[in-house]
């Protein structure tokens, strides 16, 4: 499981709040608390409304390449903000992400031609998330195959198939895990799937409980990387007895410790 921390976004008040002050050591100290929990990269957003997105990305890509080597996953849906990211990166970098709009394939499959990026597949388009996995699947193949038309290969992808707060589309939770399993199908050897883990719990009352069980049952399904918070223990508790269980990591007695 390659771990991707979803903690560096200007949707927490605190780090809205370090961006606002421009108070790099906080957000510094913030992404190696990350990278000390586990996480293999970071995801980096600006957060939502804001008129200065394109500045804030370029300032918290340089700012956390001070301290850390790690792949930057730029999450952003702003094509200016996606680019002033890309550009500002010496780390390897992931474009989180692109839909299946004509529109925006045509632009971010270029843009990650030009710096090298791996990108994140998500399978929705104008007209929404679809409600079925089938439906997911034919998106991402169509996502799969214009990436090859510009050469990108499909080893380069993660396809995404997008979770929902289970409060709000309790089906869609379910048809998650098909889609993933049936991702798995779409070539050989399988693409590689991702979750923003977290979208799960959204609005619910016990967010870790179902994060951590939603991770579990996700990784028996096949998820190669998740968006998720490195920080909650138990998830990070349930993450290893997973890998253990699905037999990625060699067992110890003291498997949760080591
Ligand atoms: N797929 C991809 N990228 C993504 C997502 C995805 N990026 C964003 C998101 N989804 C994953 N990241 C988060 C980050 C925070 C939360 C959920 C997902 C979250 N935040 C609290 C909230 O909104 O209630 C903030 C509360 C607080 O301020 O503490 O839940 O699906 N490719």
């Amino acid at each position: 499981m390659y771990l991707i921390s979803e903690r560096i976004n200007g949707l927490f008040a605190s780090v809205s709040k370090a961006i606002d002050s421009r108070d790099a050591k906080w957000i510094q100290d913030h992404a190696i608390r990350q990278l000390d929990c586990g996480a293999q990269a970071l995801d980096i957003n600006t957060g939502p409304g804001r008129e200065d997105g394109p500045e804030v990305m370029e300032w918290l890509v340089r700012t956390v390449q001070e301290v850390t080597e790690v792949p930057l996953c730029i999450d952003t849906p702003g094509i200016k903000t996606m680019t002033a990211g890309l550009k500002a990166s010496k780390n390897r970098v992931i474009i989180n992400s692109t839909t299946a709009e004509k529109a925006r394939m045509e632009k971010l499959f270029p843009l990650a031609r030009e710096y090298n990026a791996e990108v994140i597949c998500l399978t929705m388009d104008e007209r929404g998330i679809p409600n079925s996995a089938e439906a997911r699947a034919e998106m991402a193949m169509l996502m799969i195959t214009t990436a090859m038309e510009h050469d990108i290969m499909p080893e380069r992808l993660f396809l995404d198939p997008l979770v929902l707060p289970t409060k709000a589309s309790q089906d869609q939770s379910v048809k998650v895990i098909e889609a993933l399993r049936l991702f798995h199908t779409l070539n050989d050897p399988a693409p590689r799937t991702v979750v923003g883990l977290s979208n799960v719990s959204n609005g619910a009352k016990d967010r870790s409980l179902l994060n951590r069980t939603y991770l579990a049952m996700l990784m028996g399904a096949g998820l190669s990387a998740a968006i998720l918070d490195p920080e909650d223990a138990e998830l990070m508790k349930t993450l290893k007895s997973a890998q253990i269980l699905l037999d990625q990591k060699l067992y110890c007695d003291d498997f949760i410790r080591a």
